[in-house]
């Protein structure tokens, strides 16, 4: 798969920003991640600062080791205030979509961006956008939408509102979308956008403690409890996965976000190249896949679990119960072991 880059002319938006007050939403994807909320809080500082009235809005709660980022206050989370969510949405002048690109990542408030006749704009970094923004500056090729957010602000030329709030959300960002700079970061203008961040004179190594650093007793036990008791090591297909029932969850007392991360454990093993999380909720069970080399986990994910993401890195959803899930998985496995085998990773 090559790299995709749709970036347009940002005249229209720049004219949009720099007249009178506006109202601005800017709208974030379910499970919002680090960079999700990196990306969009950067933005929302820097509207803020210029006398807008900007906020952020996304499906659902926000993981406590994400919270400490500056303008947190500023995040409803639709879930828990969802008339206020549509409000804001449907009084906005402009609206950002970010970190996504298909309007199934907000399902929840899918027909009100629909409905709203606001400006819309999506800036992204997954594959296949879909067309539905007036302005899109998209590219797969960089590492995160945080950095692309930095990228899109320079060239309005509104980096003289880039502060040191402002660099430590698009630093977080790109930060939790690379794992700490170990993939999706060779690109030497990642580190030169970084080293411009840096310049504004803040603690990178607590940022680190803030994400990182920030977990529950319960959520290291729980990560324990999944490596010893619950991963699956299919050596055969050089694959491993991890699957939590809801009791398992509530056992551990478990917290969104808890299981952040936990699928990329696996493929520290040797030869492993392809794994997966399950993790049963209400009414879905919710998927994770991580690969190395070039075994597509975007596009396994999008024939046979509903979900998409990156080539790497994808999500997914099953409407089953969580056995039939496993066992769909499983059995999926025999097609892909020739290409999982010839894996250059
Ligand atoms: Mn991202």
């Amino acid at each position: 798969m090559t790299d995709e880059r749709i970036y347009h002319d940002t005249s229209p938006l720049k004219e949009k920003l720099s007249g009178k007050k506006i109202k601005v939403a800017l709208l974030s994807h379910r499970n919002p991640d680090g960079d999700a909320i990196g990306a969009t809080l950067a933005l929302y500082n820097i509207f803020k600062s210029m006398g807008h009235e900007a906020n952020v809005i996304v499906p659902n709660i926000v993981p406590v080791f994400l919270q400490w980022m500056p303008g947190y206050k500023g995040v409803t989370v639709f879930e828990k205030m969802n008339k206020k969510a549509e409000r804001i949405i449907s009084e906005s002048d402009l609206i950002f979509l970010v970190d996504f690109n298909e309007l199934s990542r907000v399902k929840e408030f899918e027909k009100t961006v629909l409905e709203s006749k606001a400006y819309k704009v999506m800036i992204d970094h997954h594959p296949g956008p879909q067309q539905i923004a007036d302005s899109i500056f998209s590219d797969t090729s960089v590492s995160s939408s945080s950095e692309l957010v930095f990228e899109v602000v320079c060239d309005l030329n509104l980096d003289q509102y880039i502060d040191k709030d402002v660099a430590q959300c698009i630093y977080a960002g790109i930060m939790a979308d690379t794992g700490c700079f170990s993939y999706n970061s060779s690109n030497p203008k990642t580190f030169e956008i970084v080293s411009r961040l840096l310049s504004y004179g803040f603690d990178k190594d607590q940022i680190y403690y803030n994400v990182y650093d920030n977990f529950s007793a319960n959520r290291l036990q729980l990560l324990g409890y999944c490596l010893h008791e619950k991963m699956k090591v299919l050596e055969k297909y050089r694959t491993a996965f991890i699957s939590l029932s809801k009791e398992e969850m509530k056992k551990f007392q478990f917290q969104p976000g808890d299981s952040e991360g936990f699928v990329n454990y696996p493929l520290s093993i040797k030869g492993i190249c392809f794994t997966a999380l399950f993790t049963e909720n209400k009414d879905y069970v919710k998927i994770s896949f991580r690969s190395k080399g070039n075994f597509a986990v975007n596009e396994f994910s999008k024939k046979y679990f509903n979900g998409g993401g990156h080539k790497n890195a994808a999500g997914g959803e099953s409407y089953v119960s969580l056995e039939k899930t496993l066992e769909t998985f499983i059995n999926l496995l025999p097609e892909f072991e020739k290409e999982l085998l010839s894996n250059d990773a």
